[in-house]
């Protein structure tokens, strides 16, 4: 073959040669500079224990159908045929149907999916399920729902979550940046849809080294934060918007903020302004009113709030803060000080929403759309909030507020997940489990038996990536990648295409859904799409063949999301944003007219549900964090090494502070049981003064192992904190997930270590 090879994961490109005896070596693009130890999970791509050969279905269903509801997740699988699979998923597909209409097929189906334009698992079923009618669908993001609605209300527009800084403009005009969430760079080995090389670590340490200044506002020090050269200030989880209005107030009385700014640029400062100054209800929100909430000195707040005053500033702001009860507000109050400050629309100034969230992530954009697989037209209009789903199957017929509309939860039948691992993203997972067992059928697509698997009725085996073809595109950066197959597929796995071409088949829409094109037939096609939309934006990629056999390549973006906001500032008339006063609204007379006691018409500190300051925190005073894993994307390729490598005694690591480790008799290396009303999960304890006291972390992503899936007194064996988090909205605006307020006790695990079972295939034979 003459072709270059190569192919790409969500955490990086690869460049591939077949050795003698024909098998792939795959290896990180040449000059990325920092390539991801993601790559080590690659293993399990190829070979893996928890690999899926054939088609299964649970047992008791295949005896007695939906009647067998309540044994889901208890049960072991019966190898089946692909026919068989199949004409049962039909089946249970008409049967909702014509019982409940195509709303009562759940396609939210949130997750990441691989890497590939065409194979994109979400994009195949949908496609299919709009041309038999359509599904009740899922809005926003685990990532950053509430961000996704707060921001789209106050500046207009989701592209405006992109921090829009590069490293370089950073090096070139900022002075100091303030990080809430740190600098997690373990965050940047990944981008969606592949990532470009990895150009954060040395973008950051080139700023460092020219005299940048930063300070890292996060419970958890970083292990790139952990340096001289970066101050480290520790507040209480969920408390950041306490901090931020004690700031602003600082910058009120001694006259520091940018009034003209505020006046030309915003709308409702005024009324912030008496809230701050508790003209409005009556607490003043001063630096030691912050210092109260937040556990920090209220010296180290006004000397924060000089600094920032007297610098060139970058706020820059980790969605993980989001991801939180009232999850808006610290989004919120970030621009609002960001604008008060004056910087907001000025070169390296202003607000990095997200900056190391993703690798690349400010680096711009190409002004042009990548194809993307066809989803079709929508069939039903029905939709939740992504996060409601447990709240969806468990009360179905209820009406929840949303974004300002009300969204009644439809009943749903069938549930069709592929491409996520709701016992991944999902919290409480003991009452997900519930949820679970009410539809009549639970169907998933994967190619490793992951948890949800374990709670479904009938599994598919899906191929993975490296057993197709398929290109790729970086949603930051302008890189693109030929996927070439380069594996051999495993057992009797299949495309997600080809699985969803038999499927539309027995509904006599196998044409319609193909289109009459084979997998290089769709590439092609999508290609050539990208190519005349990149043409019509005066850029030019190289026809088919070329781009197949000739390797990675890449086009220069356009830096462009902080630009409405610079243009904005020079002529705010001329260059309105999409908001319904064409500019920053501070205060929202839409947010207000919704209504919420739970979000006000401007930010506000409203008391999260669990929190170091509640009542809850006397039965369980730790407050739960639970970040992205550093060995893995989410929950995928666990049993790889990579993931294996951070765990600790195969559990996941449980960072705790000497002082409460201490006081409950724990050591470095003990197994420690967290718990709470929700369930208990086991984790090893890495004893560290990286964390502030009161504060534990366990990171996200091992599989989830209960040993009695539903029941929250069952012990969940390997390190699952979302068997812990609270299943609840962060607030009637967004609904979006807000597992990082939760409260826990931990202790020493004394018990016998139970055996786990997370990557064993329950298979009846
Ligand atoms: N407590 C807590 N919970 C969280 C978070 C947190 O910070 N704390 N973070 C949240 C965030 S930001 C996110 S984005 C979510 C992530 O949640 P998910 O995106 O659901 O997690 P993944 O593990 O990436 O799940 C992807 C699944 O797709 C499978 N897969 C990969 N390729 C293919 C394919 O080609 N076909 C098929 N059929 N399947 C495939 C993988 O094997 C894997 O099981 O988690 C959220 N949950
Ligand atoms: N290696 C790896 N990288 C990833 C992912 C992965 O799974 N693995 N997932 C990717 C995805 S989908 C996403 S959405 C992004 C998520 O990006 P983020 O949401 O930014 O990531 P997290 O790791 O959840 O949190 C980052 C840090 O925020 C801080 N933090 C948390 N809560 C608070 C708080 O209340 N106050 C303050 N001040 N700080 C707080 C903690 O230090 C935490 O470690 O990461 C992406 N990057
Ligand atoms: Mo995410």
């Amino acid at each position: 073959m003459s072709e270059k090879l190569s192919t790409a994961a969500h955490w990086g490109i690869y460049e591939a040669e077949c050795d003698a005896d024909g098998e792939a070596v795959i290896r990180p693009l040449a000059g990325d500079p920092d390539p991801s130890r993601l790559s080590d999970n690659l293993d399990d791509v190829k070979q893996s224990r928890a690999r899926i050969a054939t088609p299964l279905v649970r047992e008791s269903y295949l005896a007695d159908g939906p009647a067998s509801r309540e044994q889901r997740g208890r049960e072991r699988f019966v190898p089946v045929s692909w026919d068989t699979a199949l004409d049962l998923a039909a089946t249970a597909l008409e049967d909702t149907r014509s019982r409940l209409g195509n709303q009562g097929i759940y396609g939210g189906s949130y997750g990441w999916a691989s890497a590939g334009r065409f194979h994109h698992a979400q994009s195949q079923m949908k496609r299919f399920l709009n041309l038999i009618g359509g599904f009740t669908a899922a809005r926003n993001t685990y990532s950053s729902a509430a961000a996704e609605v707060i921001i789209n209300r106050i500046l207009g527009g989701g592209d405006m979550i992109n921090s829009g800084f590069d490293w370089d403009e950073i090096h070139d005009n900022t002075d100091l940046m303030v990080c809430f969430g740190g600098m997690p760079l373990k965050n940047a080995a990944i981008d969606p849809g592949s990532t470009g090389p990895h150009i954060d670590r040395p973008g950051w340490e080139h700023c460092l080294k020219r005299g940048l200044e930063v300070i890292s506002i996060s419970p958890i020090r970083h292990k790139d934060d952990n340096r001289p050269d970066v101050a480290w200030l520790a507040p209480r989880p969920n408390t950041d918007t306490a901090l931020m209005l004690g700031l602003a107030h600082w910058l009120i009385t001694h006259d520091r903020i940018d009034r003209d700014y505020l006046d030309r640029c915003c709308v409702g400062a005024d009324r912030l302004i008496a809230y701050i100054n508790g003209d409005s209800d009556g607490v003043v929100k001063s630096p030691a009113w912050a210092a109260d909430i937040t556990g920090l000195d209220a010296g180290t707040i006004t000397g924060l709030a000089e600094r920032m005053a007297s610098q060139r500033t970058l706020i820059v702001i980790a969605w993980a803060l989001q991801r939180a009860d009232h999850g808006e507000q610290p989004f919120w109050m970030a621009v609002a000080l960001a604008a008060m400050l004056g910087g907001l629309g000025k070169p390296g100034q202003g607000i990095g929403i997200g900056l190391g969230t993703f690798n690349n992530y400010g680096a711009g954009r190409l002004p042009f759309r990548n194809a993307a697989f066809p989803q079709g037209k929508r069939g039903v209009d029905a939709f939740i909030p992504v996060a409601r789903v447990a709240d969806m199957l468990l009360n179905p017929g209820t009406t929840i507020p949303y974004d300002g509309q009300q969204i009644t939860f439809p009943e749903i039948g069938t549930v069709w997940w592929t491409g996520g691992n709701p016992f991944h993203h999902h919290q409480d997972l003991h009452r997900l489990c519930e949820a679970l067992r009410r539809p009549d059928t639970v169907i998933v697509n994967d190619s490793l038996f992951q948890p949800t698997c374990r709670l479904a009725d009938i599994v598919l085996p899906a191929t993975t990536f490296l057993e197709r073809n398929d290109w790729a595109a970086s949603a930051h950066g302008g890189f693109f990648t030929p996927m070439h197959k380069l594996s051999e597929v495993q057992g009797d796995a299949r495309n997600d295409h080809d699985i969803f071409t038999a499927t539309a088949d027995r509904f006599g829409v196998r044409d319609a859904f193909t289109e009459g094109r084979d997998e290089m037939g769709w590439i092609r096609h999508m290609w050539g799409i990208t190519r005349d939309n990149a043409r019509r934006a005066g850029r030019e990629l190289p026809d088919f063949e070329t781009f197949w056999t000739g390797g990675p390549l890449s086009l220069p973006v356009d830096n462009d999301s902080s630009g409405k906001l610079i243009r904005q500032r020079a002529d705010p008339e001329a260059h309105p944003l999409r908001t319904p006063s064409g500019k920053i609204e501070l205060y929202s007379e839409t947010i207000a007219g919704f209504g919420y006691d739970d979000c006000p018409g401007h930010p506000a500190w409203v008391e999260p549900h669990d929190w170091l300051g509640s009542d809850e925190a006397r039965i369980t005073p730790l407050h739960l964090m639970s970040d992205q894993p550093t060995g893995r994307l989410h929950s995928q390729l666990d049993p790889g090494k990579a993931s294996q490598a951070t765990k600790r005694r195969g559990r996941e690591p449980v960072l705790i502070n000497p002082d409460d480790a201490a006081a409950r008799g724990i050591e470095d290396g003990d197994i420690v049981r967290l718990y709470n009303r929700r369930g208990a999960a086991l984790g090893t304890a890495v004893v560290s003064d990286r964390i502030r006291p009161g504060v534990i972390n366990m990171a996200t992503g091992s599989w989830f192992d209960a040993e009695d899936p539903g029941n929250p007194a069952s012990l969940e064996r390997h390190g699952n904190p979302n068997v812990l988090t609270r299943d609840r909205g962060c607030s009637s605006l967004s609904q979006g997930p807000s597992c990082n307020s939760a409260l826990v006790e931990c202790e020493k695990f004394t018990g016998n270590l139970p055996a786990m079972q997370a990557y064993e295939i329950p298979l009846a034979t």
